[in-house]
């Protein structure tokens, strides 16, 4: 008998595989296409439990889906830009190049051990210029349609990492680096940014694909739209000023106006004797982060800036204000303020001692301050006893015929800034001549290439403007001294496409070979976290789009499903995650139990979506499935007595829960299922005909496949088929056959018949018994009285003796 030595048995078959080609992307067209993608890696050092938290089960659908049918491409890269290198760059003084590539290098390795179907000739390495060659012809394409543009902007600023961040990489309420932790800064640059915001509507349609509600809530929060009006007010001795309100039905009531601190105007706007105060306020608001201006419970602050607006419904002439509760970058930067029906504005103005004008009717009872809810319009001249909403399409009719207003929509979402002042990124392609001013570099002419020497020590500014070969350049037009952009682009726009580029990665006449992409897109199943639901699943929604609209894609959306894991959590109960410093090492786990029994563990430990803590004493367990899973194929013998129509039914029942249950994503009761009839086999084997049980042990092994591959093809081996499993179609099931059948027993009371029930076939002797004392007609007639003797006769009958 051979000893169980789980990593020898995989290395044996992975060896097989690559010399069998077994997962070379199966090209046959005939059957339908299966593109399934998992989030790309980070390569930060090792794989670790971490990454085979997603990647593993995501293999086993794809497996599972082959198995069904399928032609599947299920590709596997690395998302190689990025800080960490350039970190590793400054504190270790190794070139990030070097720190990328050699970690990449392991983590292929590793990749190979967990034995997954991966395609690795479709690798796709975002830091190689072949890569990023094309990062910087999107973002010509960008720029020829406007998309790509440049602006002066408070940016959101690290002074730590020494540059600047996306809105979603500042986090907590005291705002703070998502990387390092270092409150964050405001800081005025030029940036370049996409125009997101464009798209904005289109990306409010999830019609097409089939994601989870909570990433679409997520979406749409973010992109965050709100209809309303855009209302003109005069300011007296200054000009018009626009406001933007949801409410414009509330016009009547405002009684004051208030500017965003930032806000271009206050300044021109403030009266003389104003200006110091004014000034003042100004400077100390700009110190402050948005989250503590917006928080609802600090209390409001602003002064007065000594001029006066007209309310164009009422020509009542009102205050202007600037308030640090008004942002600029929302809407107008401007507000009419409501304290009848806004609590912010309400509070305003029992501060600063401003009227209050209810124009809607609250219920009789409401005793609060602002009313927010549905009422009659008071108050206020022609709208008087319309509801709110009709209030605001007639205030809109109002306004635009009066030309002093009109619809509008305003999104909280902005446009993505992708300017970093970094080094380790795609250079922006873009060239300054003194007389031509920004040009984009001749699509001849990429990729601008990183060049290799770089000064690392962050200065604010990228080191790229200290390289003088790279910074200085001539200008494409005129051939005059000029230098080129030195911001590098934010790593988000190399994962806006990677799907992409994965069906050609050295193909060099476009960013993917058309060919390639009319056979497998778009992506059918998409796996990954949950954090990612506002950046980068909205960034390739919109790149997908603009590839849309450039005639490259026939198709809006680029991922149909998505389905979302869990997070495996360290032992200290955090996600896992090298930043955190509490990864476990899968290889430790690989080494001694195998790659099997550590993805199966991984399945195992409870509903994917939900994630959990790493707990490894566990693995043991799923080891011996694995192990005693395999002897099955080992013969043996039992004195059981097996039913030959029971085993087909718990197999055929077997095969319908796991069917169901990978198509669903519940790895965990697939194997439960699997361990369960591991159990009933091995109790009967021996006691089982021939054909039966070699037909019990084919399927047992074609469901075992996409969990745990290469026992499955051990085991397939062991019986007698031939190579491979995976090569296999997925098993069928027979509902007819799943149904237990049934029989009739007779129950009797001291002899007399007095009920028929109807019990599977093979019931217990003691299940019988209970059955026929659960019975409504035999109830009364044993009820009070002693149970003397209950006589079971198998199939037949049951009589129960009662005195
Ligand atoms: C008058 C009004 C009356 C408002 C009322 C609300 C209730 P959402 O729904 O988030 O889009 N607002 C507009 N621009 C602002 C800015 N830059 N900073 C702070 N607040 C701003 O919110 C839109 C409402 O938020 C607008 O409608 C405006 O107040 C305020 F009973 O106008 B409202």
């Amino acid at each position: 008998r051979k000893t169980y030595d789980p990593t020898a048995l995989e290395r044996r078959w992975q060896e097989r595989w690559a010399e069998t080609g077994l997962y070379k992307t199966d090209e046959d067209t005939s059957k339908p296409k299966h593109y399934a993608l998992t989030m790309l890696p980070y390569p930060s050092g090792d794989l670790h439990v971490g990454h085979w938290y997603p990647m593993t089960p995501s293999d086993t659908r794809a497996r599972f889906k082959r198995m069904n049918g399928y032609r599947v491409f299920f590709p596997i890269g690395f998302d190689a830009f990025g800080l960490p290198a350039e970190n590793a760059a400054i504190n270790r003084g190794i070139h990030p190049y070097k720190w990328t590539m050699s970690n990449i290098e392991n983590m292929r390795g590793q990749l190979r051990q967990m034995g997954a179907m991966f395609d690795f000739d479709s690798e796709v390495v975002t830091c190689d210029p072949e890569y990023y060659r094309w990062n910087q012809w999107f973002f010509l394409k960008f720029f020829e349609k406007g998309l790509a543009y440049r602006k002066e902007a408070p940016v959101d600023w690290c002074p730590k990492d020494n540059t600047t961040l996306a809105r979603e990489q500042v986090v907590g309420p005291d705002r703070r680096c998502e990387r390092c932790g270092t409150p964050v800064i405001k800081k005025n640059l030029a940036q370049w940014l996409f125009g997101i915001t464009r798209y904005a509507d289109e990306l409010l349609d999830f019609s097409k694909i089939e994601w989870p509600e909570r990433v679409e809530t997520l979406q749409r929060n973010w992109i965050g739209r709100s209809e309303g009006a855009e209302i003109v007010f005069e300011i007296e001795g200054y000009g018009p000023l626009e406001v933007f309100t949801t409410r414009p039905d509330t016009l009547f009531g405002a009684t004051f106006f208030v500017m965003s601190p930032e806000h271009p105007a206050v300044e021109k706007i403030t009266t003389p004797e104003r200006e110091d105060e004014v000034r003042a306020y100004v400077e100390k608001a700009a110190r402050m982060s948005e989250i503590d201006r917006t928080d609802v419970t600090r209390e409001k602050t602003g002064v007065f800036t000594g001029a006066h607006a007209i309310n164009p419904a009422n020509g009542e002439k009102i205050p202007v204000y600037a308030a640090d509760y008004v942002l600029m970058g929302y809407g107008t930067g401007a507000i009419m303020a409501v304290p009848g029906q806004d609590e912010r504005d309400w509070e305003f103005a029992e501060k600063y001692d401003l009227p209050i004008v209810r124009t809607v009717e609250p219920p009789e009872d409401f005793d609060g301050k602002a009313y927010t809810g549905e009422g009659q319009a008071i108050n206020s001249g022609f709208l008087d006893g319309l509801g709110v909403e009709e209030a605001k399409e007639r205030m809109i009719s109002h306004l635009e015929s009066e030309g002093t207003g009109r619809r509008a929509v305003t999104y909280r979402l902005r446009d993505w800034l992708i300017s970093r002042q970094r080094y380790w990124g795609t250079p922006i392609p873009i060239i300054y001549c003194p007389e031509h001013g920004a040009v984009p570099v001749p699509e001849e002419d990429l990729p601008v290439r990183l060049p290799e020497d770089a000064e690392f020590i962050p200065t604010g500014e990228s080191p790229l403007k200290r390289d003088p070969d790279f910074y200085n350049t001539e200008c494409p037009t005129c051939g005059g001294p000029a230098t080129r952009e030195t911001d590098t682009m934010d790593t988000f726009v190399d994962s806006s496409w990677y799907q992409y580029r994965y069906l050609s990665p050295h193909y060099d006449q476009g960013p993917f070979d058309p060919e390639r992409g009319a056979k497998w897109l778009p992506v059918d199943q998409y796996t990954g976290g949950i954090e990612h639901a506002v950046m980068h699943l909205l960034y390739t929604r919109f790149w997908t789009k603009v590839m849309r609209d450039m005639g490259l894609v026939d198709f809006d959306e680029p991922m149909l499903r998505l389905h979302n894991q869990g997070h495996i959590l360290g032992e200290d109960g955090e996600k896992m995650s090298k930043s955190r410093g509490n990864v476990i090492n899968p290889q430790d786990f690989v080494d001694r139990y195998g790659s099997d029994a550590l993805r199966c563990f991984l399945m195992f430990i409870g509903p994917w979506g939900q994630g959990g803590p790493w707990d490894g004493r566990g693995i043991e367990g799923i080891s011996r499935f694995l192990r005693r899973a395999l002897s099955l194929a080992n013969g043996g013998s039992s004195d059981a007595e097996a039913d030959p129509a029971e085993i087909t039914r718990r197999t055929n029942r077997t095969v319908k829960k796991v069917t169901e249950d990978l198509e669903g994503f519940r790895f965990n009761t697939a194997l439960a299922a699997l361990m369960e009839h591991t159990n009933y086999l091995l109790a009967v084997r021996g006691g089982v005909g021939e054909d039966e049980w070699k037909d019990a042990l084919r399927s047992f092994a074609l469901l075992l496949a996409p969990l745990a591959p290469h026992h499955a093809e051990e085991m397939w081996s062991a019986i007698g088929e031939t190579y491979s499993v995976h090569e296999q179609a997925w098993p069928g099931y027979d509902e007819a056959l799943i149904a237990e059948e049934e029989i009739t027993l007779v129950v009797q009371v001291n002899g007399k018949l007095r009920d028929r029930v109807a019990v599977p076939a093979d019931i217990s002797e003691e299940s019988a018994k209970e059955r026929a004392l659960a019975s409504e007609k035999v109830r009364p007639h044993v009820e009070g009285k002693e149970l003397r003797k209950a006589v079971y006769v198998p199939g037949r009958l049951v009589n129960l003796v009662v005195g």
